[in-house]
């Protein structure tokens, strides 16, 4: 397909870039991170949104590619800001399978000087129910280099709580969808207390997804939701938009 040809040259011809979106504490409202998102930008195409060309890199196996790419910049950028923010990178399932993930992870961390209690790596559910002792092998690996895992759209994939037990998260990300309306919508609302027991209940702070009016924040507030992220709170940008951020020596 063209644009697969196309995709394979997007990282040697620069056309891939890297978003960071703040991650921020509730209750005192500091940025606790960024989630790093990619971004390509192809001159005949113009934008191509990451839902349409993150499941052709996945079909085609140049996730491993991209996504290999996408930890090195960030790891790269992270490195180089004068406060020891956190920078999460999305891994997806064929990535977090291919040969010898846990080495390319340790290698970054080499080559960036990062220190590892900065990376965080967001895996989906969906992920792990992918060959579950490969995984669990590979995510204890990568924990072992002291990286942080968080469980990305938490509530979307299948067997959620036997997964969360038995996967070694740091953190738990809420899905979006159960944030949208969550101030209105009683079932949204139980769903998302029962996760933030949960998570209170297996020591494991939870962060909230896609926070977008002032009244899903207060909810979040009012029930102790550790964290939080979405366009109310920050809309994913360049590194430069939040230089002030990143380099401020308080
Ligand atoms: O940034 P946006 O909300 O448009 O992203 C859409 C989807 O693409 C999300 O599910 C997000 O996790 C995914 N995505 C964005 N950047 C990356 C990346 O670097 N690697 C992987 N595997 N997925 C990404
Ligand atoms: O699947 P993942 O959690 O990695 O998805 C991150 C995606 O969510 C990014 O593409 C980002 O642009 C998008 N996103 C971030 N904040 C919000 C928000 O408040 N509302 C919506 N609809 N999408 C958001
Ligand atoms: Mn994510
Ligand atoms: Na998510």
């Amino acid at each position: 397909r063209l644009i697969e040809h196309e995709l394979r040259h997007a990282i040697s011809g620069g056309e891939l870039k890297l978003v960071y979106q703040p991650q921020m504490q509730i209750d005192s409202g500091e940025i606790i991170g960024f989630e790093a998102l990619m971004r390509w930008h192809n001159r005949r195409r113009g934008d191509v949104p990451p839902n349409v060309f993150i499941p052709i890199a996945e079909e085609s196996g140049l996730i491993v590619e991209l996504g290999d790419w996408a930890m090195l910049e960030a790891c790269r950028e992270a490195a180089s800001w004068e406060l020891p923010l956190t920078v999460a990178v999305n891994v997806s399932v064929v990535q977090l399978h291919s040969q010898d993930f846990p080495q390319k992870v340790h290698d970054v961390l080499v080559k960036t000087g990062l220190p590892p209690h900065r990376l965080e790596l967001e895996i989906t559910e969906t992920a792990l129910i992918k060959d579950m002792n490969r995984a669990l092998g590979t995510l204890r690996q990568v924990k072992s280099l002291g990286v942080r895992v968080a469980m990305d759209d938490f509530g979307t994939g299948y067997s959620s709580l036997s997964n969360i037990r038995a996967f070694p998260f740091d953190v738990i990300k809420i899905d979006r969808s159960f944030i949208k309306s969550v101030d209105k919508n009683q079932q949204a609302a139980a769903i998302v207390r029962a996760v933030l027991g949960l998570g209170r209940g297996l020591g494991l702070p939870v962060l909230a997804e896609g926070i977008e009016t002032s009244d899903e924040l207060r909810f979040l507030t009012e029930e102790y939701c550790s964290a939080g992220q979405g366009f109310h709170l920050g809309e994913p940008a360049s590194i430069e938009h939040f230089d002030h951020i990143v380099r401020a020596s308080r």
